[in-house]
């Protein structure tokens, strides 16, 4: 059974998944409608990892028998000011997730709980994952300034990724 505290831990952490699927979403929308159609899409693949995240954690919360609290998602910011600066608040935003998720693994450490601090640890690796690709973009970014072209080729580069569930679930399941 989860302890309280770890509940409203994870429920927060939850609803900053949704959170961020959501920040991706309107940033998505942004790249699409200033062209960067490849952008957009790596954006949206980013919606779909993070609602993935989200609705992961709140099945751990299920299966430790309690119930996830849930609250509001609030309006994400909707003001860029073109695509580097939706990547720099990518990695801010990331940035702010790690400490999150890094909290949250404390907690569980404190509380004795290592099938929460095992659980987030998987959480622990992704933003790590995370951070650097957005780096890479970023760093892609600033070559760009001085051959704009580049720019349509990283566009063409990031729309080839796609979604892969890293929580596929069986019929068993
Ligand atoms: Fe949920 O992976 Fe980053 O935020």
């Amino acid at each position: 059974m989860l302890k309280k505290n770890l509940v409203k831990a994870f429920s927060e952490q939850v609803n900053a998944e949704y959170y961020s699927a959501y920040l991706y979403l309107v940033m998505s929308a942004y790249a699409d409608r200033a062209g960067f159609k490849g952008a957009a899409n790596w954006l949206f693949v980013q919606v779909q990892e993070e609602t993935a995240h989200g609705t992961h954690m709140y099945r751990h919360i299920l299966e430790r028998g309690a119930d996830p609290a849930f609250a509001d998602i609030k309006t994400p910011p909707s003001n860029f000011r073109g695509i580097k600066d939706i990547f720099d608040k990518v990695l801010e935003h990331e940035r702010l997730v790690t400490e999150r998720i890094n909290n949250l693994a404390s907690l569980a450490l404190r509380e004795n709980d290592h099938a929460s601090y095992n659980f987030i640890m998987w959480y622990v690796n992704e933003q790590t994952e995370e951070e650097a690709g957005v780096g890479d973009i970023l760093a892609k970014i600033a070559l760009a300034d001085k051959n704009p072209g580049l720019l349509f080729t990283l566009d063409a580069e990031l729309g080839n990724r796609t979604f892969v569930d890293p929580f596929p679930r069986t019929q068993a399941d």
